[in-house]
C-alpha cells in the first residue's frame, strides 16, 4: 500500500535538482529544496524522539504552533507531516484566553510558540498536560531549531493510511467556542493533487506567497500548490502592497485575499507592465467586491479567478482556469462567483426542510467530496448537526448554482463577520460584553469597509442602575481577551436594540443604520 502520507507525495514531486532554490525570502534568504529536505527531516527526527504517546483512542499526537511567519514555520508543518503528527496551526493574533480554550481542548503533546510569549504559553501548555514546549523565532532562532540541530537530516515519511488525521483548524462557532476541524492527509493530498490541474500549475510557475500561514489559505493552498509543482515562492513575512507588486515580474501566481487586491490598486506602481510577467491572481476566504474584479481587470488586464472554499473542506469550487468541460468549456471567470464545484466535489442547493432546489433557487449550500472534513475534534453531536443523513456537510453557506454551473453566495445562515480574510463570530464578542457588570446585552453586526471588506460593529445596552459603560473602555476590555482583528471597530451605547414581534433582535436593521459608517468620506 503506498504511503498516503502528504508529504510523501509533496516531496516526490521536489525537483530532481536539488540544489535549486524552493524558496527565496524578502529578506534575502534562498533556501534550496535539499535544505526543505534535510531541514523537514531534522525537525521530524526531533518529534519523533520525544517518544510522544497517541491518544487512548489512538489519535496521533497534537503539535500546536502560534509563531510568526516564517520559511522554518512552514518547515515544521511538513515535518509534523512527515512525522505523522498532527499539526495545530494558531493565529498569532490569539491571546491567553484564547490559546488556553486550544490547548484545554486540542491537549497537544508539543506546543511551539514565540520566544517572547514563551512564559505565558508554556504555563497554559504545561499546565494542561502537554510536555514539551519549544521556541521559535522568525530569525532562525529558538530551542526548536537548537534541539533539531542534533538530528539526523534522513528520515522516512511515516507511513500513513488517506484517513489519518494530518491537520486541526480551529473555526469559530457561531455559539461562540471555537470548533477544531480535523483534516486528514486524503483531505488535503486530494484537493492538492486537484488544484494543481485545476489551476494550471506549469513549470517555470513561481508563486509570491503573501498570507499568514496559520489558516487554510496560506498553508495548505498556496504552500501545496507550490511545493506540488516544484515552484520557487518568493516568500513575504507579512504583506506589503509595494512588496508584492516589485515582485510580480518575477512571478507568474499570486493567492490573496480581497484585501490585498484593493491594497495593490490603491498603489500607482501596479500596472499592465508590472503585471504582464504573471500568469494568474486568485482570490479567496472572503467575497470580492465587483468593483475589485473589475478594477483589476482594467488596471493590469488580468482577470482574478475567484474560488471558494472553507477550513472544513479546503477548495470547494472555482472559477475556471481554462473551459470546464464538465459545463460545456467556453466558460469565463465570472465577478460574483465563486464558479464551479471543483472536480470531485458534489454541491446541492437545498431548503430548510431537505429538499434540493432547482437551478437558480437560493438556498443552503451543502457540499460532499474527498477534501470534506471527517468532523469536530472531539465534537461529535456538533458534527452530527452539520451533516446530512445522506453524507453531504451544511456549509451554512446561502447560495444558488444557475444553470450553467456557476455558484453564487449571497449570504450565510450562521452569524459570522469575514474582517479581512478573516472570520469573525459576534457570539464570541457578545459573550464577553454580556458578562460585564455595565452591561446589560450587546449586538455586533458587520457593516461595509473600505479596507477589511467588512467590520464589526458594536451595539450596547446598559445594565439598568448600574454605571453606564464608555464604549472606550468596553473596546479595551475586549482588546485585552480577544485576538486584535476581533475588536469591533466602532461602539455605540444605546438605550435599547432594535426587536421583532418574537423579540428577537434584528440585526438587519442595525446594519442598515451603520452601513455607511466607513463609507470613503463619510462623517
Ligand atoms: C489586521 N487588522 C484587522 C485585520 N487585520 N482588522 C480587521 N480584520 C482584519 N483582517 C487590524 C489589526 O487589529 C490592527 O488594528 C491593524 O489592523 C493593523 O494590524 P496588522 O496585522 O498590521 O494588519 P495588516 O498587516 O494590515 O493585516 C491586514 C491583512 C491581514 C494583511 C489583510 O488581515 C491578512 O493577512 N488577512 C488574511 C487572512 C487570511 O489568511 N485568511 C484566510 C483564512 P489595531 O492596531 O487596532 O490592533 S482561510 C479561509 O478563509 C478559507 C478556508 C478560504 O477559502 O481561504
Amino acid at each position: 500500500m503506498a504511503n498516503q502520507n502528504l508529504f510523501a507525495t509533496l516531496r516526490a514531486a521536489f525537483p530532481a535538482d536539488l540544489e535549486r532554490p524552493a524558496v527565496e525570502t524578502d529578506t534575502g534568504l534562498v533556501y534550496s529544496w535539499r535544505d526543505l529536505d534535510r531541514a523537514t527531516a531534522m525537525v521530524a527526527n526531533l518529534l519523533q524522539s520525544l517518544d510522544l504517546p497517541p491518544d487512548p483512542d489512538g489519535m496521533p499526537p497534537r503539535v500546536a504552533v502560534q509563531v510568526d511567519k516564517s520559511v522554518e514555520a512552514m518547515i515544521l508543518y511538513l515535518a509534523t507531516l512527515r512525522a505523522g503528527f498532527v499539526f495545530l496551526p494558531l493565529n498569532t493574533a490569539y491571546q491567553s484566553g484564547e490559546i488556553e480554550y486550544f490547548v484545554g481542548n486540542a491537549r497537544p503533546a508539543v506546543v511551539v510558540c514565540t520566544g517572547r510569549n514563551f512564559p505565558w504559553v508554556s504555563q497554559i501548555a504545561f499546565s494542561a498536560g502537554t510536555r514539551h514546549v519549544f521556541t521559535l523565532g522568525d530569525d532562525r532562532t529558538g530551542s526548536l531549531l537548537e534541539r533539531a540541530a542534533h538530528c539526523s537530516d534522513q528520515q522516512v515519511p511515516v507511513n500513513c493510511r488517506a484517513d489519518r488525521l494530518a491537520a486541526i483548524v480551529y473555526t469559530s462557532g457561531t455559539t461562540g467556542r471555537s470548533k477544531g476541524a480535523m483534516l486528514s492527509h486524503g483531505n488535503l493530498t486530494s484537493n492538492a493533487v486537484m488544484l494543481k490541474d485545476y489551476w494550471g500549475w506549469q513549470p517555470g510557475d513561481v508563486l509570491i506567497h503573501a498570507l499568514p500561514i496559520f489558516h487554510v489559505h496560506g498553508l495548505f493552498v498556496a504552500i501545496h500548490g507550490a511545493l506540488l509543482n516544484g515552484s520557487t515562492m518568493l516568500w513575504h513575512g507579512r504583506f506589503d502592497p509595494q512588496r508584492a507588486i516589485a515582485d510580480l515580474p518575477r512571478a507568474t501566481v499570486f493567492m490573496g485575499v480581497p484585501t490585498l487586491y484593493t491594497r495593490m490598486l490603491a498603489q500607482p506602481a501596479l500596472d499592465r507592465a508590472q503585471a504582464g510577467h504573471m500568469r494568474l491572481f486568485i482570490s479567496g476566504s472572503a467575497p470580492l467586491l465587483i468593483e475589485t474584479f473589475n478594477d483589476w481587470r482594467e488596471r493590469t488586464g488580468h482577470t482574478i479567478l475567484e474560488r471558494y472554499g472553507m477550513s472544513e473542506t479546503i477548495m470547494l469550487t472555482s472559477n475556471p482556469y481554462r473551459a470546464d468541460a464538465r459545463y460545456g468549456g467556453q466558460d469565463e471567470r465570472r465577478g460574483g462567483t465563486v464558479g464551479f464545484p471543483l472536480p470531485g466535489v458534489e454541491l446541492r442547493v437545498q431548503d430548510e426542510a431537505g429538499n434540493t432546489l432547482p437551478a437558480g433557487a437560493i438556498g443552503g449550500i451543502q457540499v460532499k467530496g474527498p477534501n470534506v472534513f471527517a468532523g469536530y475534534w472531539q465534537m461529535p453531536e456538533k458534527t452530527a448537526e452539520e451533516f446530512t443523513a445522506d453524507g453531504f456537510f451544511r456549509t451554512g453557506d446561502v447560495g444558488l448554482q444557475d444553470a450553467r454551473g456557476y455558484v453564487t453566495i449571497v449570504g450565510r445562515s450562521k452569524d459570522m463577520i469575514i474582517s479581512g480574510g478573516y472570520n469573525v463570530y459576534p457570539a464570541e464578542i457578545e459573550g464577553i460584553l454580556n458578562e460585564l457588570p455595565g452591561v446589560l446585552e450587546s449586538a455586533i453586526v458587520g457593516v461595509p469597509h473600505p479596507d477589511f471588506g467588512e467590520v464589526g460593529v458594536a451595539v450596547v445596552i446598559p445594565r439598568p442602575g448600574a454605571v453606564a459603560p464608555q464604549p472606550q473602555d468596553l473596546l479595551e476590555t475586549l482588546r485585552a481577551r480577544l485576538a486584535n482583528y476581533k475588536i469591533p471597530k466602532h461602539c455605540f451605547v444605546l438605550a435599547e436594540l432594535p426587536r421583532n414581534t418574537m423579540g428577537k433582535v434584528q440585526k438587519n436593521l442595525l446594519r442598515e443604520r451603520y452601513q455607511d459608517l466607513f463609507r470613503k468620506g463619510a462623517a
